[in-house]
């Protein structure tokens, strides 16, 4: 690997920074206001947005809300911060959410150190400086001694290689990058493709407007209730009392939101009780019935088995047409091996007339032509197609920029799959963070707390470094390699290889199959990391 020309000057850096950092979302702008507010840091977020906001700013689309309480996905490193905003709903909306993240950017005056409409396109290591050399796409080079990634993880959009594509005459949308300005969908024919979680809420919303939506489905999926409403007084009353509390527990629960009374086994139980426990937690809405009932769902094909027909059930009830219903119930992989969406009336939307749903599993989509899809002999004729089809997960936007030094391109280094020690560095790119990196618990842990302990550690060892006098910290090969077999370890008696989902890598063509994921829950992976402070950074050369 050739250095770049600027590595092999013997030229000082006056204008170099101590840390750029990628993106302006929940990760980049904690990240901002952590290193330079706690530890005096000059820092840079470069954003590609047009705000603040990321997965927030792009994921626009009608219905777009989180599924996470709303006092849950929030930061949790600010107590005023924390009573001072007020959530209006249960479950919160993206504009919600996106006032909620340019607030932070103003209180915090976060924005004089984010440059926005601008992406990081590469980035090298120089071994002489130790300083990382970052190019942005208008053509300017920055350095700065550390360099952290917060381009999130599912922030890369997936489009189906489809052939025709270019040919469509009509208007057409990826929910990963909706526009700013309303999209009027009334009196017209709409085709969404993807039932995941963006095309499940998508669609309940465009089927409102539309004169005709078609829904072109290949994998149905357990969807079940949100139960949103608007925030109660009494009970916002309750959580700013309990703040420290709430943080404590969740950061203590498998997947940093505390839902009490989780049982081991739903085989340990009898099937009236069992029954009982799956009708609470569907009656109680958000991720209860993942989280909330039985520890082994995701362990034991039985216990699965049992919370998978009870969602069968309930969607053969809500759905009238007894033949949509059986192509809207999912039957070939365990129920939460794909992340299981929530919804609000989505089993309903297909009960209405304007709706009709369309089968590519069987008879894949065979083109896009300028009226509309053909699937099989049938031409489906439209006026806007939708694209609700995911994204290359966890790995793809770190791939995209491609970080490199002398011994490692990470390209090269993950064409097996993501090498990484504690999901948040790599042997061989010195002074590099990956916060809610693969094979760290990142998306099976609320994001925003998951975001702060990855913020909160690697702030920590940078301050290690500056009071012991080391400029540089890399993770050893062995730290990798161990980390490599522990993830492994605990996916192995996981039901999540089954199932072909973005957890495995498996919806991008040629990306290599591993689960992406490390799946201990939140409170065993805060041990591990603790610990490798505790010890004096045993998996990490620091000079
Ligand atoms: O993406 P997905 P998503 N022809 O990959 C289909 C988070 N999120 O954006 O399953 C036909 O889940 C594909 O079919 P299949 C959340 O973590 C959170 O919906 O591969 N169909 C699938 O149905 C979530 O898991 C929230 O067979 C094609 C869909 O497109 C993650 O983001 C809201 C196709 C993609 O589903 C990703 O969700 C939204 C083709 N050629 C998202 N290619 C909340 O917090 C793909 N598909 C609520």
């Amino acid at each position: 690997m050739s250095n770049t020309p600027e590595s092999t000057s013997k030229q000082q850096h006056p204008d170099a920074l101590d840390a750029i950092i990628i993106g302006a979302g929940f990760a980049g702008l904690y990240s901002v206001h952590n290193l330079r507010d706690k530890l005096g840091l000059r820092v840079k977020a470069f954003e590609g947005g047009g705000d603040v906001g990321g997965t927030w700013y792009w994921n626009r689309y009608p219905g777009a809300r989180c599924d996470i309480e709303s006092h849950h996905y929030s930061y949790s490193f600010s107590e005023e911060l924390q009573q001072e905003w007020s959530w209006s709903e249960r479950f919160p909306a993206q504009p919600e959410i996106l006032r909620y993240l340019n607030h932070v950017a103003d209180r915090f005056d976060l924005r004089k150190d984010i440059q926005l409409n601008t992406r990081i396109i590469s980035a090298q290591f120089d071994e002489k400086s130790c300083q990382w050399v970052v190019e942005t796409d208008d053509g300017c080079t920055h350095r700065a001694r550390f360099f952290i990634s917060g381009a999130g993880v599912l922030s890369t959009p997936s489009m189906p290689n489809i052939k025709g594509l270019d040919s469509f005459a009509g208007e057409t949308y990826l929910t990963a990058h909706w526009p700013e300005e309303k999209v009027d969908f009334s009196g017209k024919r709409v085709g969404v493709i993807g039932t995941g979680a963006s095309g499940i809420q998508v669609i309940t919303e465009i089927a409102k407007e539309a004169g005709h939506l078609t829904v072109f489905q290949r994998t149905p999926n357990y969807a079940a209730p949100i139960r949103n409403r608007p925030m109660d007084a009494e009970i916002e009353r309750q959580i700013k009392e309990n703040y420290a509390q709430i943080r404590e527990d969740s950061r203590n629960s498998f997947l940093g939101i505390p839902y009490p009374g989780t049982l081991p086994s739903a085989m340990e139980v009898s099937a009236e009780k069992r029954r009982e426990r799956y009708e609470e937690a569907y009656a109680a809405g958000g991720f209860q019935l993942f989280a909330g009932t039985f520890a082994d769902l995701i362990t034991n094909q039985e216990s699965n088995d049992t919370a998978a027909e009870f969602l069968r059930e309930k969607i053969r009830e809500r759905v009238n047409d007894p033949v949509t219903a059986e192509m809207l119930t999912p039957k070939t992989h365990a129920y939460a091996t794909k992340r299981p969406p929530l919804e609000t009336g989505y089993y309903e939307t297909y009960n209405r007339d304007n709706v009709t749903l369309v089968d590519v599993l069987d008879t894949p989509i065979e083109e896009v032509t300028a009226q509309g899809i053909r699937v099989g002999d049938t031409m489906h004729e439209l006026d806007v197609i939708v694209f609700a089809t995911g994204f290359d997960a966890m790995t793809g936007p770190l791939l995209s920029i491609n970080p490199k030094s002398e011994q490692v391109s990470l390209t090269e280094h993950w064409a097996d799959g993501p090498r990484t020690h504690l999901g948040l560095t790599v042997h061989g790119l010195p002074n590099f963070f990956t916060i809610t990196g693969p094979q760290s618990p990142a998306v099976l842990y609320n994001m925003p707390l998951a975001i702060e302990d990855h913020i909160d550690w690697l702030s920590d060892c940078i301050a290690y470094m500056g009071e012991n006098g080391y400029t540089r910290v890399e993770a050893t090969a062995e730290a990798e390699k161990n980390w490599g077999e522990l993830t492994a370890e605990f996916a192995k008696p996981t039901l999540f290889d089954k199932t072909d989902s973005w957890y495995m890598g498996a919806n991008i063509p040629g990306k290599p199959r591993v689960f992406l994921v490390f799946v201990s829950g939140a409170q065993e992976y805060r041990r591990i990391c603790a610990e490798e402070v505790a010890q004096g950074y045993p998996g990490f050369k620091l000079n």
